[in-house]
Order: C-alpha cells, then structure tokens, then sequence
C-alpha cells in the first residue's frame, strides 16, 4: 500500500492567528489552502457554473436564491471533489475547533460556491449588506466558524469580506440580511457600534489565502466593481454538540430526519475532527 506525501491541503494556523480570531471574531489566514489544491478547485467550480458563474441553474430549495451572488452549495456531501477533500480535511477542523477554544468535536455543516458578478451585469450581483450568521442559523449555541477561501486572485474591489472587529461579543444585533430598501442599517440600530467595533480594511487575497470568521461577527461585502466574476469557496463548521433549536432551515431536506433540541447526527453533518 502506498501512503500519500502530497503537500497538506491546508496549514495549521498560528497560535497569533487563534488569537487574533477570539479577540476581533474573525481571523485572516493567508496561504492557507494548498495553491494547487485552489487551482483544481477554480477549474472544478468554474466547470459547473461556466466561465461567469452565471450558467448554474439554481436548484430551488437547495441553492440560495438571492441577490448577492449565484450560489452551488452542498458540494462536499454531494462528494464533489477537490472541495469534499479540502471541506472534511481534519486539520481544517482542527482550526475551527482551536478558534473556538473548547475540547470539542467539529461537524462540517454547509459549503457553497459564491460568485458575485461585476456589480449590475446580474440580479445577484449586490454588495452583501452588514449581517451575523448567527441570527440567520438555527443552532443553540455559538461556535459556527466559516472559512471564506479565494480561489483566485481577488483585489478587494472585487469584494472581499470586511469585518467590525470585536462585533462577535455583543451579541445578536438582528436579523439583517435579505431586508427592505427602508429597513435601517444595523449602524442606525446600534449607534455606537462603529466606534467600539472598527470595519476592518479592505483586503486584496491572492488564490488560496482565506479568512475565518464566528457567527456573531458583523460581516460584509462590498459590489464587485472589476470586470471578473468573485469566485469563492465557503465551508462552515459547528461545534458536534450543538443543537437544533427547531428552527425551519435551508437545508430542507434533512429537517424531517433531525430531532429537535438534538444534535446534527446525520450523514449529512458528519464529524471530520478529530
Ligand atoms: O461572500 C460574501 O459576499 C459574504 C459571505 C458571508 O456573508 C459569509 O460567508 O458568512
């Protein structure tokens, strides 16, 4: 039998990267998946939603149908490589379960392809507004950790996250994403959030570089203002003993198989660390 001495898929991240994690709710990983490894995963995506990312017909009830981009999600479960490689790597749970700071088993919970398109040649091409993921989710307890993977060279004006670093421990600021033209920003809500939660600078990424962020974390995205697609890669992770509030979700077709107030145990959420 052979053994595999291939580069790892991704790097460990550091002890300042763990840090830097629990004191803004987000962290940026610069190198962190294999630079191959993104190549492969750029053709792949790219191979099923063609060169602009706008062939993919979405499929209703599986893929987000939204504004902000156009979505492939569930590849890792649907066993589509290279991304069910990278998405159940352990060491990549082994990162989400350090950032989270507890003894805890990591499930992978969801992944999708986001390409947002220059900003007006779509109708999902708007800049991702100001939102938690945690008010969105239907999980009891923090520690949902999303790795956010460019997979090719991205000037942050093609829309790479921004962040209000320190967001994550004020807790659940509302539900602010998918709301009206009127609707108040959350910085109209929470008048002193700016001050004591800085946006984080806009960042240019290179293929493979990548940022983590927490659930509670206040996040965006401005429009893509180049003439390219964004192509990004999202995988997210839960701790293994969060439970289902109940909550409907949108991955509609396992809510009949899950218990309420029990944890993710389907094939569908499967533990990859350790
Ligand atoms: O890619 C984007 O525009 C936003 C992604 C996001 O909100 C997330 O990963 O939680």
């Amino acid at each position: 039998m052979t053994t595999s001495v291939g580069p790892p898929l991704v790097r460990d991240v550091t002890d300042e990267e763990v840090a830097a994690y629990v004191r803004d709710g987000w962290v940026s990983l610069p190198g962190f998946v294999d630079k191959d490894l993104v190549a492969e995963m750029l053709a792949a995506s790219k191979s099923l939603m063609g060169e602009s990312g706008a062939d993919w017909e979405l499929r209703p009830g599986v893929d987000i149908d939204f504004d902000l981009w156009h979505d492939r999600h569930f590849l890792a479960r649907e066993g589509i490589e290279p991304f069910r490689n990278l998405a159940y790597a352990p060491r990549i749970g082994h990162a989400a379960q350090r950032f989270n700071q507890r003894d805890v088993a990591i499930r992978h919970y969801q992944d999708m392809i986001a390409v947002k398109p220059p900003a007006g040649t779509t109708s999902r091409s708007k800049a991702t507004p100001f939102h938690q993921d945690f008010p969105n989710r239907q999980f009891d307890r923090v520690g949902n950790v999303s790795f956010w993977i460019a997979l090719e060279e991205m000037p942050a004006e093609r829309g790479t996250m921004r962040f209000c670093s320190g967001s994550h421990r004020e807790g659940s600021l509302g539900h602010n994403i998918g709301r009206g033209p009127d609707d108040p920003d959350v910085h109209e809500v929470y008048p002193w959030l700016a001050e004591r939660c800085p946006l984080s600078e806009p960042r240019d990424m290179g293929p493979g570089d990548a940022t983590a962020h927490s659930s509670l974390v206040l996040h965006c995205a401005p429009e893509n203002t180049t003439d390219v697609p964004r192509w990004v890669y999202i995988s997210m992770y839960i701790p293994a003993d969060t439970l289902w509030t109940g909550q409907p979700f949108s991955d509609a077709g396992v809510q009949g198989e899950l218990v309420k107030g029990q944890p993710f145990d389907h094939p569908n959420y499967p533990v990859i660390y350790p």
